[in-house]
């Protein structure tokens, strides 16, 4: 796989949002980007085939009971964007739809190298796919592919695993926005989205049994240790998940156990917590199926079709830009 790789994320990055996000008065938090370094998109992998957390395999069901009938209803011919393509498992159901339509070009966009080259071994056995893989934010990312376009060639963008869940609802809204602008008409969006769900199957989904989703969240601290040589001691500080009902998401934070100073010298900062206190590391909205197409609407596509899992409450929308 070719790769333009400009590393999205160097470790001043990384240290500028640390230190950003550590001291700012109230709530403290870190940016969920942060958690696929190689051990958590090794951990996400995990995650998604835990019991308690049925978001991927919901997605990857659906891609691969409706990959025909999704492709045909994108107009092309097309070359293929994905946003965060983590592993690129459940893409390949939708690229070798459309390779029984014809050769494709398909341009994973992320921020994690390790996921990049996850993707492009679990892919590059389809025959007729070619791909080439951009180290870099999902917008970012996207410029660059809509500047590779052929003249008569449509864009397919495919944002799946609800990462738009991630950012909160006036954020999401406005990320498609984003997202339009960079399309011209007749382009499309395949939306993955997870839908609302009983508070109880949400609350075992992200504080599962084995403790896997408390690694993943952990890993943050482990890799500010890691890489900005931080001295967080990971038995002090403990995975919540809460419901936050007004805002109909999760909310992943690290509690510190007890009052504690920690210095992350790459940062140059010193951080002081208090008992109880909290960093929120992440949050994942859910969404109403309804509310998915108005907010589609509003950023100028047109949801030409949703599928609903009949098992886990997930639904992937067919967005044309209008
Ligand atoms: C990859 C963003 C979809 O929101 O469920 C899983 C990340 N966090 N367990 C999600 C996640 C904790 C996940 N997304």
């Amino acid at each position: 796989m070719l790769v333009h790789a400009i590393p999205a994320s160097p470790t001043y990055e990384f240290a500028a949002d640390v230190r950003a996000g550590l001291t700012k008065p109230g709530q403290k938090e870190l940016p969920s980007k942060y958690l696929y370094d190689e051990v958590g998109s090794a951990l996400f992998e995990v995650i998604s085939r835990l019991p308690e957390y049925g978001l991927t395999r919901a997605d990857e069901r659906l891609l691969r009971r409706h990959a025909d009938e999704i492709v045909d209803r994108v107009p092309g011919p097309v070359a293929v964007a994905e946003l965060g393509s983590g592993s690129g498992k459940k893409t390949r159901w939708v690229l070798e739809a459309l390779c029984r339509r014809q050769r494709t070009s398909y341009y994973p966009v992320e921020i994690s190298r390790s996921a990049l080259a996850m993707c492009e071994r679990e892919l590059s056995d389809i025959d007729a796919v070619t791909v080439v893989g951009f180290e870099r934010e999902y917008l970012d990312g996207l410029l660059e592919v809509a500047a590779c376009r052929k003249p008569g060639q449509h864009l397919f963008v495919l944002f799946l695993g609800s990462t738009i869940g991630n950012f909160d609802r006036p954020a999401g809204a406005e990320f498609l926005g984003e997202v339009r602008r960079i399309l011209q008409t007749g382009d499309s969006l395949l939306l993955g989205a997870d839908l609302e769900k009983p508070a109880a199957q949400l609350r075992a989904a992200y504080d599962d049994e084995l403790g896997v989703t408390a690694a993943f969240n952990l890993n943050l601290l482990a890799r500010a240790n890691r890489e900005l040589d931080a001295d967080f001691d990971l038995s002090q500080f403990a995975h919540v998940a809460t419901i936050n009902a007004r805002a109909r998401s999760v909310e992943m934070h690290l509690q510190s156990r007890r009052r504690q100073t920690v210095s992350i010298p790459v940062a140059e900062v010193v951080v002081e917590f208090f008992e109880g206190e909290t960093i929120w590391t992440e949050s994942c909205h859910k969404y109403s199926a309804e509310e998915i197409v108005r907010t589609a609407r509003n950023a100028g596509f047109a949801c030409a079709a949703q599928w609903i899992d009949d098992q886990w409450p997930f639904a992937e929308n067919l967005l044309i830009a209008q």
